[in-house]
């Protein structure tokens, strides 16, 4: 049988990185089909684009994951390869906390043929049997022969040939280049970001996430010796067609068990497998000075930190009173020490937000090393408690929020602002921090480092700024080199005169950040 694994695009952003989700499946894939992806951000495609490509290949299975913000766009292409003659299997964080939803049970259209619920580790190979008999239930739900819930264990982790894998879509270097890229330095011909998970599960279960409730609070590694393995694999493709990669660590909390991070992380470097990466840890796990060497000489370049608020109150609101703002700026000392950068992620409209939370964040933003900040409004995830406390309450402004997604965009009334002001606030938050003059002082600030450090800087702020302001295309890119033209033409002059060291990182890694 051959099955079209497709995920949605974003609609706002290009693909920096694949989706781990497709990889997985696809090794976990019985024997005798063929598999192909798709990844919509990587390469675009319609409905009739989707129903062209199932009847000139003979797709008959499709499969579709996709968080919440793509899920009317899921919908959409699931009818059409429907239509197109294809059985359509719906897996993912949205159609597991909604599984009504794609299978036509709440009154609406029903969009797919069976729904995977949770982790599909285990229930894949017998959605894929099942279809190909034509015997597809449902509803697959990954439990034991008694009816219990069963979480795979990571233990026996499947193989991802990523020596043989075609990522011909995920190469962020423009292909007219690549021939010349080749030849500089250990090579640039292409340039990857590739998602890894060590493990899985966050037993913190703050108030706006759907991470506890899918993974479950049971935390479960892989082994070092795979993750090593994987490193390795990645490694040798990487050099064996001149080009870099980099990995975005996707667990939910990389050091969720510091022990065992730190061992990971020893193993990794005496395996020499470091590659340059990226992960999420919370600011709690970083007091560790251990752990953050660690990070360093493992080849780890900027950590995602998810702070939400400068406010205590905000915190103890949605149930991360664990992080400290106080202890914020101390955090991303250690790790600039270090030459490692965060990506700090923050979230406006909260109920304790006033007017000018923008401005108050980015006063203590300005005070920390330079780093990537971003700015979001709290959002109602369905199934979350946040969504349950917000519907009881009667403040949900759009119940249904993802049937028309709308990016920065409120589906419920803070308590002590406008929906319009917690709209302004994120707008300043961006607008003061990807300004050219914003950015020319994250460079600056970074004049005692090596240029490969301010470049890196550089980039990762002009990339990030796409997060909020629509910038994909030549047009838009050559317009905002211009508008940042002092800080480029100044590193430029530094490049002449001498100043180039190693750099730090790849600089698209900076592209990272959930
Ligand atoms: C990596 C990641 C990203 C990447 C996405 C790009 C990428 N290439 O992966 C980045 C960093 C860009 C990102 C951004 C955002 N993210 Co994010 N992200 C993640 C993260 C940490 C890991 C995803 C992952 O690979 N997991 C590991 C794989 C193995 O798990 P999985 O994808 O769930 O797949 C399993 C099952 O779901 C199932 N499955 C999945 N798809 C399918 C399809 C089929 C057919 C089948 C059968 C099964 C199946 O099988 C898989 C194996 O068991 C998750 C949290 C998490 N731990 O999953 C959040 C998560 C997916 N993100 C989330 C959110 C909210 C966002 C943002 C909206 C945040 C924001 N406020 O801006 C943005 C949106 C970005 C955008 N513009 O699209 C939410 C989504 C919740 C929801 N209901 O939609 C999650 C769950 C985290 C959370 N806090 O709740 N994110
Ligand atoms: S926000 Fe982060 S720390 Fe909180 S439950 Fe989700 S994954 Fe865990």
């Amino acid at each position: 049988m051959k099955i079209l694994l497709y995920n949605p695009d974003n609609g706002v952003t290009r693909n920096f990185m694949p989706h781990l989700w497709m990889f997985l499946l696809q090794a976990l894939t019985p024997p005798g089909h063929e598999v192909v992806l798709i990844d919509g951000n990587a390469q675009p495609i319609d409905e009739a684009g989707i129903a062209r490509y199932i009847r000139e290949h003979n797709i008959e299975l499709v499969g579709i994951g996709a968080m919440t913000r793509m899920i009317a766009k899921a919908y959409r292409m699931a009818d059409a390869a429907r239509a197109a003659g294809a059985k359509v299997v719906m897996g993912g964080p949205h159609v597991t906390e909604l599984p009504d939803e794609a299978l036509g049970r709440d009154g609406g259209k029903r969009h797919a043929d069976a729904v995977a619920l949770g982790e599909a580790d285990a229930t894949w190979p017998r959605i894929v049997e099942d279809a190909a008999r034509g015997t597809l239930q449902d509803v697959y739900a990954p439990v034991d022969d008694t009816g219990k819930e069963r979480k795979p264990s990571l233990q026996a982790y499947p193989v991802i040939p990523w020596d043989k894998i075609k990522l011909d879509q995920f190469n962020l270097l423009p292909a007219f280049m690549q021939p010349l890229l080749k030849r500089v330095g250990d090579g640039w011909g292409t340039f990857r970001i590739v998602p890894m998970e060590s493990g899985r599960g966050c037993p913190y279960g703050c108030e706006f996430c759907t991470v506890t409730g899918f993974f479950g609070d049971s935390i479960r590694f892989r082994s070092n010796e795979s993750v090593v393995n994987e490193l390795l694999l990645l490694k040798a493709r990487a050099r064996e067609e001149r080009g870099q990669i980099a990995v975005f660590f996707i667990d939910d909390n990389f050091a969720i068990n510091v022990k065992r991070t730190k061992s990971l992380l020893r193993d990794i470097i005496a395996a020499n497998a470091q590659v340059h990466w990226v992960a999420q840890i919370s600011a709690n796990l970083l007091r560790d000075e251990e752990l953050v060497d660690l990070i360093a000489a493992s080849g780890g370049k900027w950590i995602f930190i998810g702070m939400e608020s400068i406010d205590p109150a905000n915190l103890a609101d949605v149930k991360k009173g664990f992080n400290k703002p106080s202890e914020y700026a101390a955090v991303l000392e250690r790790l600039a020490q270090r030459n490692v950068y965060a990506i700090t992620s923050f979230i406006f409209g909260m109920d304790n937000d006033t007017t000018g939370v923008a401005e108050r964040t980015l006063e203590q933003i300005r005070s920390w090393p330079p780093g990537l900040p971003i700015f979001g409004l709290l959002t109602p995830l369905p199934s979350t408690p946040l969504y349950k406390r917000l519907e009881a309450a009667g403040r949900l402004t759009r119940v249904k929020h993802w049937q028309e997604f709308i990016p920065f965009a409120m589906a419920h009334t803070p308590l002590k602002m406008s929906i319009e002001e917690a709209h302004n606030e994120v707008r300043i938050g961006w607008v003061n921090s990807y300004s050219p003059e914003a950015i020319e002082k994250a460079v600056d600030s970074l004049n005692q480092k090596p240029l490969g450090y301010r470049i890196n800087i550089l980039i990762a702020r002009l990339c990030f700024r796409g997060i909020y302001f629509p910038q994909m295309g030549r047009f838009a890119w050559l317009r905002i080199a211009l508008e940042n033209r002092r800080t480029i033409s100044k590193l430029i002059k530094q490049g002449f005169g001498g100043g180039l060291h190693a750099p730090a990182a790849p600089a698209a890694v900076q592209t990272a950040g959930d």
